[in-house]
């Protein structure tokens, strides 16, 4: 469960298969069964009632919970994947952003690089890890069911399953596709060494300033579907001057995947993080 807006609660699976049970889920369905409410705090549509044993010191203590049990599964994550020299990235965007387009993209160029896999997060279908493996790299498909972001036991099982199968990079790079969402991906570490932020021309150059959760996270931003701008209002460096009133000298690249503008950009970028990741592994 989110502890932001209060989604999912268990029906998550990694590759059609039920996930194992979190530790705290007896904590957490009761919470999402009493759809309790904190005074005074705007949860939106969930229809949620009072429930009389539920103090508000009682849900925050959760929420803390939920944080930590998942900062501590994100830390287990980060030793496996920084002792196994894996460049480890978290992207994060709004639907329909272009991520697995660019993962598409990604993969291709990459190739006779070094090892690479994909972890895939949508609420349902397995279409985005059917396009990698198209694309001909190794992938992972996590539905969250209900829930609107991964966390870091769904990764870590993520892991297990790539390693299971042989298919986790040594010395390379794990690319993480997390569920479209600006807003609650943000709360949740999986482990990785940046949240990549993509914000596609489409979407108004606003969505720094109303989402900043997501871009105070990130540590690169990608600007992406350069090539649709002729047709738009869209200004990037409004955009751009927005994202850093958030995360002064946030990194920025812009990309097309259909024209691939900025792709030089970004394998360096890459490069650059998988050398820092194996000089410290090795
Ligand atoms: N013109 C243009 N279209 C793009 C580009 N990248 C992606 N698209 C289109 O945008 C749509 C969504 O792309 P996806 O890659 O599926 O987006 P996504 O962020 O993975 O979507 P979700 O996984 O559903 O959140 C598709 O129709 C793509 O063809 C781009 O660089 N330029
Ligand atoms: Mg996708």
């Amino acid at each position: 469960m989110c502890t932001t807006c209060g989604c999912g609660g268990g029906e998550a699976t990694i590759e059609g298969r039920a996930l194992l049970m979190p530790r705290n889920k007896k904590r957490i369905s009761s919470v999402a069964q009493s759809g309790y409410r904190l005074p005074g705090r705007d949860h939106g549509s969930l229809g949620a009632v009072h429930a009389p044993d539920m103090t508000a010191e009682r849900v925050l203590r959760i929420e803390e919970d939920i944080l930590a049990d998942n900062a501590a599964q994100a830390a287990e994550n980060r030793s496996r994947m920084v002792a196994r020299g894996l460049f480890a990235l978290n992207f994060v965007s709004s639907p329909g952003s272009g991520k697995t387009t660019l993962l598409v993209d990604t993969v291709s160029r990459w190739a006779g690089r070094t090892q690479l896999a994909v972890v895939e997060g949508d609420q349902q279908t397995a279409n985005d890890a059917e396009r990698i493996r198209a694309a001909g790299a190794p992938a992972v498909q996590i539905n969250t069911g209900k829930g609107c972001h991964l966390d870091a036991r769904m990764v870590g099982q993520a892991l297990d399953q790539l390693a299971s199968e042989q298919h986790l990079p040594q010395n390379g790079l794990l690319l993480i596709e997390n569920v479209g969402n600006l807003v609650c991906p943000a709360a949740f570490d999986l482990g990785e060494a940046h949240k990549v932020v993509i914000l596609s021309v489409t979407e108004g150059e606003d969505k720094p300033l109303k989402y900043p959760d997501m871009f105070r996270a990130a540590d690169l931003l990608l600007v992406s579907k350069m090539d649709l701008l002729p047709y738009l209002e869209f200004n990037v460096d409004t955009a751009i001057r927005y994202a850093r009133q958030i995360r002064p000298d946030l990194p920025v690249i812009c990309v097309s995947s259909k024209t691939g503008e900025g792709c030089d950009a970004w394998l360096a970028w890459l490069e650059a993080g998988c050398a820092a990741v194996q000089g410290r592994a090795g």
